[in-house]
């Protein structure tokens, strides 16, 4: 177990090192700890907007994934049910959304999505070329014209329980500091009657996802639970924050048949 311990964190601050966007392996995230890199394919992508996206209006989106060389990659595998889940955030990540793009063919993806107010917003975009192990990230920065919205300064929160849908959910870590591997638990109640929800529904294939935003954006994890048998209360996530300071964490769950989001701003002390 220490041997495997340590490859793995040789193999993560290779992986930490190497790009900005930095993923929790997919071997990781599906707690078989697997020590060996998974080939995560080389992507560029470009990304084609209107010539003026406004706020509040319907803006279609194309985002076409080519290899290093400029071609399109044709295939991609199916990946939490999706060819590709894309992340939008507000430059202060005081939005978030996260939609499934359509795979038109050619390294094409289509969607339109409604940007609520004018500003900066990031795009993420997770895609699994065929053949890969782990998911390439491609990203881009997005001006969408409008009355902008008032910034919402990113403070950590005081308390990690929070009620969304009625439901009250509690946030735990172990040991929480930078470069560590930490279990991230969520604690789902409802929040009338305090009595746990155990018949919480798999979304996308698995019983919740985390995104997690550095403040600067710079870094991104998309965190799956540890396999687990139970419907809730309890969703454990195990995942490595790669360096100190402040993000903002979106819990994603199923429950009657709706999915509800809970964001959390958590400050990661360094070792
Ligand atoms: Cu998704």
């Amino acid at each position: 177990m220490k041997y495997f311990a340590v490859i793995f964190l040789l193999f993560s601050s290779v992986l930490l090192s190497a790009c900005n966007s930095i993923k929790v392996p997919k071997s990781m995230a599906d707690h078989k700890m697997s020590a060996i890199p998974t080939n995560v394919v080389p992507t560029q992508s470009a990304w084609i907007f209107p010539d003026h996206p406004k706020a509040k209006e319907k803006t279609p989106i194309s985002i076409l994934i080519k290899d290093k060389s400029g071609q399109p990659i044709k295939s991609f595998e199916t990946v939490h049910e999706k060819k590709m889940h894309l992340f939008i955030v507000s430059k202060d990540l005081a939005y978030f959304s996260h939609i499934h793009p359509k795979y038109k063919g050619n390294g094409q993806f289509d969607i339109t999505t409604t940007f609520p107010a004018g500003g900066d917003y990031k795009l993420i975009a997770d895609v699994t070329p065929k053949g890969g192990g782990d998911s390439s990230i491609e990203s881009h920065w997005q001006y969408v014209g409008g009355e902008a919205a008032k910034e919402v300064p990113l403070v950590p929160d005081q308390e990690l329980t929070k009620v969304v849908d009625g439901k009250k959910v509690s946030l735990t870590f172990t040991e929480l500091t930078a470069g560590k591997t930490l279990h991230m638990t969520f604690t789902i109640n409802d929040a009338k009657t305090n009595q746990p929800i155990k018949n919480l529904q798999p979304y996308l294939g698995a019983m919740g996802h985390t995104v997690a935003m550095s403040a600067d954006t710079e870094n991104y994890l998309h965190i799956h639970p540890m396999t687990t048998a139970e419907n809730g209360p309890i969703v454990i996530f195990m995942t490595i924050f790669p360096k100190p300071g402040i993000y903002k964490i979106w819990g994603q769950f199923k429950h009657n048949d709706k999915v509800f989001t809970v964001p959390f701003v958590i400050d990661v002390p360094k070792k």
